[in-house]
């Protein structure tokens, strides 16, 4: 899989790719992520991206031309499946776009910046537009590194025991049980006893009961969800 990202600040997207689990996706082949510059495709003096709106306000705006001079300049290179937006008024990102863009092949995401991108880049070449959540960041780079992680841990081949994002949090609309490790006592806290029994069977009852418990607590909201 490839996810392209394209952004005014590439220097924002240069580390967190290089490390852990997506560095090892990168190592395996299975994912390639390109960083592409927005002024390397702008035809404006001084590398200039964005320009003041029409109609008055504060604020900068990026322009259409670098942008669609970026995109039909990789879009020869390969076919997209999608090319997402990254702007807060987008649709909820959440574990089940993650598990559907992972089966993805070619991915390009647009970080925005300032006030925005030109509306019309937005009707005529974006085919999907995400926000991670209601807040506002000072552009998509930040977003577009949290769905290329989410996605990219969960293309096939990519974690080393295929099961254990089947048993992530969200996964099957349950956050993830609690896990202990050594010390068996820390302290007077012991780890809960059916954990050493050796009954497998017991322990995934176990397991999944706190499941249900901590998401019925926490997150009610999910239970039903999907
Ligand atoms: Cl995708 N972009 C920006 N700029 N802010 C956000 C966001 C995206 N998601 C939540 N806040």
């Amino acid at each position: 899989m490839t996810i392209d990202i394209i952004s005014v600040v590439p220097d924002l997207l240069s580390s967190p790719f290089a490390h852990s689990i997506l560095k090892r996706a990168a190592e395996k082949g299975l994912l390639q992520v390109n960083i592409i510059n927005l002024r390397d495709y702008t035809t404006y003096a001084r590398a200039q991206v964005d320009d003041y709106q029409f109609g008055g306000g504060a604020g900068m705006v990026l322009m259409i031309e670098p942008l669609v001079n970026a995109v039909e300049s990789l879009k020869k290179e390969k076919i997209y499946d999608e090319i997402i937006f990254l702007t807060p008024d987008g649709e909820t990102f959440n574990q089940k776009q993650a598990n559907s863009l992972s089966l993805k092949t070619n991915l390009l995401l647009i970080c925005g910046h300032y006030k925005g991108i030109d509306q019309r880049f937005r009707d005529h070449f974006v085919t999907k537009e995400i926000s991670i959540g209601d807040y506002v960041l000072s552009g998509g780079e930040l977003a577009a590194a949290v769905l290329t992680d989410a996605i990219g841990r969960l293309i096939p081949g990519v974690l080393n025991n295929e099961t254990s994002a089947l048993t992530d949090s969200f996964q099957d609309n349950l956050l993830a049980p609690p896990v202990y490790t050594r010390p068996e006592v820390f302290r007077d806290w012991p780890i809960p006893d059916v954990l050493k029994s050796g009954n497998h069977k017991l322990i995934e009852q176990w397991r999944y009961e706190q499941a249900v418990q901590r998401t019925t607590l926490l997150r009610p909201d999910i239970l039903d969800s999907k």
